[in-house]
Formats: structure tokens, sequence, C-alpha cells
């Protein structure tokens, strides 16, 4: 390790408050991450992406400063293992990170390397909140008020940035399996390979029959509607882009449809704002109207009949959603005032509940 002349390491409290503030602003950046998938988002992609990559640097002070405690095993007391763990489940967030990055594929079953990465990243904070409770020392004006801290501050930033950058050319030139990876970090399916099909939790319904099924359109509408699958008329077109939390994406070419012109057949009235889409399961998106205009209740995927997998009779084509929230097995398309609280929730339980 490059060692640094001791004048010009940060004062450790200032190390430990800014692996603090590192981990704050990655957890709530990748969190975040999730909600979204307009590419005018990007940026909280590259603040994650700044503050992971920032995390690496101060660990390395971090574990220079503390390496001879932990070597020598009589200088342990009771928190020290829960450190050791800390330590060890941070830099597996940071490198599972870069190597998703870098495009680096892992034999982990149903799992991407990005799946482990998320995994990692969301046991740091918890893990870090204990290991607090015995380690915590206030930040002091002293230290704050050292000029060169802000200079260490603004080269950990800029060092970031530009790992971050090298990361994707790095990918790119070396054509690994990121090179086609989008802002949201997720990487390209085969144009020529079925579409996954793909749960967010459990959901895992039994085939919608046909004959027993219904569209319902109500909410604050004049006129609700009541459709069968074969009123179904699906004249729309659409080549859109599904991009998946767990790190892949695929257009493809979808028909159905147009979910503004069915909104409009039930006349809204005039405080209507919003749109709740759900699924026979209970789990539901909710789109600003305006945004529901442009969306399509497909019917029809790569010019085949949806099968159940995909949703059939009827599933949500949400441009610039993450895929979760293009719901699957529609049966009721809500209109409201604001936006459904209850979907929050309803995504993450519906599979459990509802009869599979
Ligand atoms: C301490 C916790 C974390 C650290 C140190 C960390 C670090 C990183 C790093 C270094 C990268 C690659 C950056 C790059 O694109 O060049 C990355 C990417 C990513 N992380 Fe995290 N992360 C953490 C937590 C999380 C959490 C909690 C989530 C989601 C719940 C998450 C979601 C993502 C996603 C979606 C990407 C891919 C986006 C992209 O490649 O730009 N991360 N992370
Ligand atoms: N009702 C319902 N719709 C759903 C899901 C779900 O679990 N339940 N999974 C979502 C997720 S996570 C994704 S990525 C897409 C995947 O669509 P596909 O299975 O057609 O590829 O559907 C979404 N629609
Ligand atoms: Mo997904």
């Amino acid at each position: 390790m490059v060692s640094v002349p001791g004048e010009l390491a940060p004062p450790p409290r200032i190390v430990d408050w800014s692996l603090f503030a590192a981990v704050g602003v990655a957890v709530a950046t990748g969190v975040t991450s999730f909600w979204l998938g307009h590419p005018s988002d990007a940026a909280v992609f590259w603040i994650h992406a700044v503050a992971g990559l920032s995390l690496l640097p101060l660990l390395a002070a971090k574990f220079r400063r503390v390496a001879g405690r932990v070597r020598d095993r009589r200088a342990w007391d009771r928190a020290t293992p829960l450190s050791v763990c800390l330590a060890a489940v941070a830099v597996a967030a940071g490198a599972t990170g870069v190597g998703w990055a870098l495009g680096v594929t892992a034999p982990l079953g149903v799992w991407t390397l990005l799946n482990l990465h998320i995994l990692f990243g969301l046991l740091v904070g918890p893990l870090l909140l204990v290991h607090l409770r015995s380690r915590f020392r206030p930040l002091r004006g002293r230290d704050v008020r050292d000029r060169r801290v802000a200079l260490q501050y603004a080269a950990l930033v800029a060092a970031g940035g530009a790992t971050a950058w090298i990361l994707r050319r790095l990918a790119a030139l070396l054509e690994t399996p990121a090179a086609s990876r989008r802002f949201t970090g997720s990487r390209e399916l085969d144009a020529g390979s079925d579409l996954p099909v793909t749960s967010w939790v459990v959901d895992d319904p039994a085939p919608v029959e046909p004959a027993a099924w219904t569209l319902t359109v109500d909410g604050r509408v004049a006129r609700p509607l009541a459709l069968g699958v074969d009123d179904l008329q699906p004249a729309t077109e659409r080549r859109a882009l599904l991009d998946c939390t767990s790190g892949w994406y695929a257009e493809r070419d979808w028909r159905g449809l147009d979910l503004g012109t069915l909104v409009d057949a039930a006349e809204p009235t005039a405080d209507a704002a919003w749109v709740t889409v759900h699924s026979v399961t209970g789990y539901r998106w909710s789109l600003p109207l305006p945004e529901a205009r442009e969306a399509l209740l497909a019917t029809h995927l790569s010019g085949e009949r949806l099968d159940h997998g995909h949703g059939y009779p009827l599933r949500l084509v949400a441009p610039d959603r993450r895929g979760f929230q293009w719901v699957k097995w529609i049966e009721r398309v809500e209109v409201r005032r604001r936006p459904d609280p209850r979907q929050w929730l309803a995504v993450f339980v519906s599979g459990f509940y509802s009869s599979g």
C-alpha cells in the first residue's frame, strides 16, 4: 500500500465521518435508483458511483490506521468482531459494484452480481449503525476547519468521478458484457433471446381464465367501463425498452391498447390526475395522467399474443419506467386524484396473499 506522509493523512475523525457520509449517500442513491428509469435521472447513478468509489480510498485510510489494533488479538473488545464484519461487507459492496460496472458475470443461478451488490449494500447501513453504538466519536471543529480537508474532499470526489468514467470506457474497450450498459447500469439482453419471465418478489398467479376476466376502468370517471377479452382492440404498436432492476434491459415491439384512449373513453372527471393499474394479484403501480397517456396496455409481444408469464391478457408498457412498474395480469385501471400509497406495500407483498 502507498504510504501517505503523516502530515498529509486526513485527521481520523474526518476519515470516519467521511465514511459515514459516503455510505449514507451510496445507500440513499442506490435505493432511490430503483425507482428511476428516465434518462434525466442519470445524475443519481453518477452520484452513487462517486460515493461508492470514494468509499474505497477512505476505507484504505481507515484500515491503515486500525490495522495494528485488529492484528493484535489482545486489543480486541466485544465490538471488534462486528467491526471486522462491517469492513468485509463494505469492501464486498464496493468490489461487487466495481465488478458489475466492469462487466463481471458471476455463476449465481437466477441472481446477478448486481443482486449480490445490492444485498451487501443494504447490509452496510445496519452494521454501521451497530458499529457506531460502541465507536461513536463526535466531529470536532478543529478537524473540520483544517484547510487541507476541503482540498482532500475535492480530490476524492474528482478521483471518484474519473474512476467511474474510466470504468465505463474500460468496459466498452474490453467489450465486456457491461459495454452495453445503460445509465442505470443494466446490460442488454440478446435481441434474439426470449424476454425472461420475471417476478419482482413472488407474484405467480394461476393463468387468467379469459371467460372469467373483465377489465374495469373506474374511479374518478363519469362513465366506468367493463371490457371482456373480446372487446380489446389492440391497435397501437410501440417499440419500448424494459429495464429490470436485476440489471438487464431489452427493447421489444409491443402491441396493445392506448391507455390514454381507454381512460378518455371513461370520461375522467376534472380532478382526475393519476392512473393506478392493478394486477389480479393486488400488485399495482400509479402513473401521472399525462404519462399514462403515453403508456400502452399490451396484448402482444413481438407479434405474438402475450403468454401467461408475460402477463396475459394485459400488461402495462410504461416507457422510461423500471421493469417492476410494468404491471402484468391487469384487471383494473383506476383513475384517481392522487397516486395510490398502498402500491408501496402491494408490490412487496402481493405474491404472498394472492392465490397462486
Ligand atoms: C455502502 C454501500 C454501497 C457501495 C459502497 C456501493 C458501490 C457501488 C459502486 C462502486 C458501483 C459501481 C459504480 C460505477 O458505476 O462505476 C455501484 C453500482 C451500483 N450500485 Fe451500489 N453501492 C452501495 C450500495 C448500493 C445499494 C444499497 C443499492 C441498491 C439498493 C445499489 C445499487 C447499485 C446499482 C443499481 C449500481 C449500478 C449502477 C451503475 O453501474 O452505475 N448500491 N455501487
Ligand atoms: N403483477 C406483477 N407484474 C409484474 C411483476 C410482478 O412481480 N407482478 N414483475 C415486474 C418485473 S420486476 C419486471 S422486470 C417485469 C418483467 O416482465 P416480463 O416477465 O414480461 O419480462 O414485469 C413486472 N411486472
Ligand atoms: Mo424486474
